[in-house]
């Protein structure tokens, strides 16, 4: 199978397994998993932030950053196809008891101006507003196609965000990437975020974790939330080992994922029917409009899983995703497939 469902599917490599394996564990409930320390004292080195908390999934360090930086009747500012606002089951108002309050990047990248975020504020008048209490940025951005936020554009946000007195969490899955693409660091795309959530489990390789990112009282504050929500892992150095990896040779090899992804888009352009700007995919995330085909996303993704290809449809587009475990051949055939079907 060519999976290219997403980039959560990769395998974990014999050099992770073999760490995986070898991995020095203690009870990290009690703070003494050397690997998990290790794994955290790197994550806030990379991001130049005082702290890190090793987590099971991204959406649970998200969470616990919406529920931290927030107070219960607020409103949580997001672009309205962020991950947080749509696939995360509505916890914000479940566990925090917030409103998320979805705007439309105007240009469709995504990523919106402080313009944009500023037309939906709350702050303090009318009083029976629901306040606005944090920003949700995501970079790469998910179902804007993997789209890249620069280092100044997040930069002003942050500035104005903090003048307003609001915080800024980054939802950074996949941050990584958005360096890659951008030539920033993640220090530099993150520097003013009053907090970050980055998956090791994407596009990174490692099979399970995410790392949430701020400064030390945050971070003491999230480790109580983690606990309480059931995060609070033993001798789960057996993971962080394989993180360490992800984080260490991850980012290295990015780019050959955002070729392929690139290759897979040049190669839909003449399909008829298939709309896809070619110049929008940045990094290991392709989302193509199949409206013009006649088809419906899920009739191509069933003959494309009879090929041996696996992709997502959601309503009129199909999202497929580079990483690791797919090659520049695995793209060829893709391509080659698509090709035969609609013609
Ligand atoms: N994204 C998954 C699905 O949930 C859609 C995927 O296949 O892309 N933030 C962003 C931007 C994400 O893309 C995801 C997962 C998460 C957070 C949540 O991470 P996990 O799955 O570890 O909870």
């Amino acid at each position: 199978m060519i999976d290219l469902r997403s980039d959560t599917v990769t395998k974990p490599s014999d050099k992770m397994r073999a760490a995986m394996a070898a991995a020095e564990v203690g009870d990290d409930v009690y703070g003494e998993d050397p690997t998990v320390i290790r794994l955290q004292e790197q994550a806030a080195e990379i991001f130049e932030k005082e702290a890190a908390l090793f987590v099971p999934t991204g959406s649970m360090g998200n969470q616990i950053a919406v529920k931290l930086h927030t107070r219960p009747g607020q409103e949580v500012i997001i672009e309205a196809r962020g991950h947080i606002f749509n696939y995360e089951m509505g916890t914000p108002a479940v566990l925090s008891g917030v409103m998320m309050r979805p705007v439309s990047s105007g240009d469709g990248s995504g990523h919106l101006t402080w313009d944009e975020i500023a037309s939906a504020l709350h702050i303090g008048q009318p009083y029976y507003t629901s306040p606005t209490g944090l920003i949700c940025l995501e970079n790469s951005h998910n179902f804007a196609g993997g789209s890249v936020m620069t280092v100044e554009h997040c930069a002003d946000i942050c500035t104005h965000a903090h003048a307003a007195g609001l915080p800024v969490h980054m939802d950074g899955a996949r941050i990584f990437n958005a360096a890659a693409a951008l030539g920033s660091s993640v220090a530099d795309l993150t520097r003013h975020c009053d907090s970050v959530q980055f998956c090791l489990s994407k596009a990174l390789g490692a099979p399970v974790g995410s790392v949430l990112v701020g400064s030390k009282d945050f971070i003491a504050e999230a480790r109580v939330w983690r606990k309480r929500l059931g995060g609070g892992m033993r001798q789960v150095g057996i993971l962080a080992a394989a993180g360490m990896i992800a984080l260490e040779d991850g980012p290295k090899r990015l780019h050959e994922d955002h070729a392929n992804a690139k290759a897979l888009a040049v190669g839909l352009t003449d399909i008829p029917g298939v709309a896809i700007d070619v110049e929008s995919v940045a990094t290991n995330i392709v989302i193509f409009d199949i409206t013009g085909t006649g088809k419906s996303s899920a009739e191509i993704v069933a003959a494309l899983k009879d090929a041996g290809i696996l992709a997502i449809g959601f309503g009129d587009v199909i999202r497929m995703v580079t990483h690791c475990n797919v090659s520049a051949e695995d793209v060829g055939v893709t391509v080659k497939y698509l090709r035969t079907y609609f013609a």
